[in-house]
């Protein structure tokens, strides 16, 4: 079935990484988040998959081209971010006059599952979490079988089944694009939901899995997710007496140098190096160029394209954006004392990550000075930096910090 991929979106909630990057290129497990979607996809039976991009962005287009995952793409530009209706309605002259799926190209859906999406249309893909409150709940009839709409973030949520973005509706569904402005001003696809299930029986399918992306610890819980399903591999150079175990890509080109540890799931991408006596662990990926040096223990992170940690530092559950650069010594606190869920600042308010265990995260460009200590649920912003010694308890600039 024909497929739209919304890849648009500005990923207000990911900042700073997403200051100088588009939320679907951030990367998981070695490739863009949005590669994955369209993996799946592929796999599920699109048939071809329309990718909804940013005006002035080549990025999305520069590393799919016009074939991936064996299928077909094609590109439609939404001109404006004015909502997940607008940006499928920019890639209608795209679609055929058939049923077609709808795929937000920021979460990873379990291939299988998605599957069932494609064969039960028309569908809505379902996920049930314990706490539906912050999402767009779905409503069903008594039996569970058919849809009957969709509430956003209930204070009293009639189900724990959430919408997980993901919809095959029948080819009418193009006619429908049109909606009104939503209460927070956007132009929303669930309207075109609201009024397929007035007009057919949408099915729920019910996801095993599935992962929203939208804020800083998402994309770690994405890298896990991902890395957990990789087979280990070599093909860059590893030091005879550096150990590796558990599933571990040392990818072309990457350098893993004497002494160092990693136990899987790891990848250490392209132009990377390691070590010398460096520990990896837990769920890490390292990207391209990017530099784990003498000393440095890096846990459950994600290190971005240019990344160096090149002496004596602790990084854990934490993402470091592109050509960041920690300076000796630079430690990372992950835990609270009291044991509760680490909290961090997302659009200015203070957010439980759900996470016992969150790092930092900091924005390209950002850089430490010597023997710096970052509290948990700090972020630094892009191109940010601290002076030698500096102990940052709380997100700069921000008096609202203090409250995490
Ligand atoms: P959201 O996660 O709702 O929006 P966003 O990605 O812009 O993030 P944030 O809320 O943090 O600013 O979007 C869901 C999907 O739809 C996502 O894949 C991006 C895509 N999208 C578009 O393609 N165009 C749009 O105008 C919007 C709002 C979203």
């Amino acid at each position: 079935m024909q497929t739209v991929v919304l890849a648009a979106g500005r990923g207000t909630r990911m900042r700073p990484l997403t200051d100088r990057q588009l939320k679907p290129m951030l990367p998981v497990a070695g490739r863009p988040l949005v590669a994955h979607t369209v993996e799946a996809a592929a796999d599920a039976g699109a048939s071809r998959v329309v990718l909804v991009v940013q005006p002035d962005d080549g990025s999305v287009s520069e590393f799919f081209g016009d074939e991936y995952a064996g299928v077909t793409l094609d590109y439609a530009v939404q001109t404006e971010q004015r909502g997940t209706a607008d940006a499928v309605r920019a890639a209608a002259p795209h679609l055929d006059d058939a049923p077609f799926v709808v795929l937000n190209g920021d979460a990873l859906y379990d291939h299988a599952s998605l599957a069932t999406l494609y064969d039960r249309a028309p569908a809505v893909g379902a996920f049930r979490v314990p706490d539906p409150s912050q999402y767009g709940v779905l409503l069903t009839d008594e039996a569970g079988e058919r849809v009957t709409g969709v509430v956003e973030k209930p204070a009293d949520p009639p189900s724990n089944l959430v919408n997980a973005g993901a919809y095959a509706l029948p080819a009418a569904a193009k006619s429908w694009l049109d909606v009104d402005e939503s209460e927070r001003g956007e132009l929303e696809f669930t309207d075109v939901l609201a009024r397929a299930c007035e007009t057919s029986d949408v099915r729920p399918v019910a996801f095993e899995r599935w992962l929203d992306v939208g804020r800083p610890w998402e994309l770690l819980e994405a890298n896990e997710w991902q890395l957990g399903e990789l087979d280990g591999r070599v093909d860059g150079a590893v030091h005879a007496d550096a150990e590796l175990s558990g599933d571990v890509v040392v990818a072309d080109g990457a350098t893993v140098r004497s002494g160092v540890v990693i136990e899987g799931p790891a990848y250490v991408d392209s132009g990377a190096t390691v070590g010398p006596n460096a520990y990896i662990r837990g769920s890490t990926y390292v990207g391209p160029e990017a530099n784990v040096g003498h000393a440095v223990e890096v846990k459950n992170s994600v290190l971005m394209a240019g990344a160096h940690a090149g002496h004596l530092a602790y990084v854990g559950d934490s993402v470091l954006g592109r050509e960041t650069n920690l300076g000796a010594g630079t430690k990372v606190a992950n835990l609270r004392h009291d044991g509760a869920d680490v909290q961090t600042l997302v659009k200015g308010d203070v957010v439980s990550t759900g996470r016992r265990k969150f790092g930092v995260v900091l924005g390209d460009g950002a850089k430490t000075g010597i023997n710096t200590s970052l509290n948990a649920g700090v972020k630094l912003p892009t191109d940010g930096a601290t002076r030698p010694g500096e102990v940052v308890l709380f997100d700069p600039d921000s008096e609202k910090g203090r409250e995490a």
